[in-house]
């Protein structure tokens, strides 16, 4: 039986200075995601044949999951999914600036679909500020490729809508009240300057396939 685990991020807590502050992205993995874990544990215990499943099987198959435990397995479950993608999904300056150039394929995608990258930026921060209280703001690819920008409830994964997640933003108000108090716009305008689009890109490379 293998338990569901939080991973250590992929940089230091202070790595996304000063644009996600080092307290905020300790509380949020340490405490906050470190949660989700816990508490999808927990409801699995109940039915511990489903541990044999990965997590993104277990979401696929959520239909299949005993009521009983369903809506902690897709808050929980989904809680720790959206944020293992977030925190890969991110960078430090330096690297997200350098990281557009091994972005082309995904850029040239946004460029044909939104008409530029900036009227996707503006499309993104519309359902970012859109979600009313808490969820998050999504850039997916539906099964035939196409792009579009969304936005869920609480801890809902794209994949629940059959979509690819290809990047995504915590608009939960514990992702930026520290530093942004109530300015989720200026949180979102804020987190493009710690994009990894390289991974963006590979995200939407493996989409294509
Ligand atoms: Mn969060």
């Amino acid at each position: 039986m293998m338990k569901h685990e939080l991973a250590n991020l992929p940089y230091a807590y202070n790595a996304l200075e000063p644009i996600f502050d080092e307290q905020t992205m300790q509380l949020h993995h340490s405490k906050h995601h470190a949660t989700y874990v816990n508490n999808l544990n927990a409801a699995l215990e109940k039915k511990a044949d489903l541990f044999e499943l990965s997590l993104e099987d277990l979401l696929k198959s959520l239909a299949s999951v005993p009521a009983e435990i369903q809506t902690a397995v897709r808050n929980n479950g989904g809680g720790h999914w959206n944020h293992t993608f977030f925190w890969e999904s991110l960078a430090p300056v330096e690297k997200s600036k350098a990281s557009s150039e091994a972005a082309a394929d995904i850029l040239a995608a946004i460029q044909n679909t939104f008409g530029g990258l900036d009227a996707f930026k503006e499309k993104f921060k519309a359902a970012a500020l859109g979600r009313f209280g808490s969820g998050w703001a999504w850039l997916v690819a539906d099964a035939a490729g196409a792009l579009h920008v969304s936005s869920s409830p609480n801890q809902d994964p794209p994949l629940l809508e059959g979509h690819t997640a290809l990047l995504g933003l915590d608009v939960w108000e514990h992702a930026y009240y520290l530093k942004y108090n109530n300015r989720r716009a200026d949180y979102v305008d804020a987190f493009w300057n710690i994009v990894d689009w390289e991974v963006v890109n590979n995200r939407f490379l493996a989409v294509k396939k």
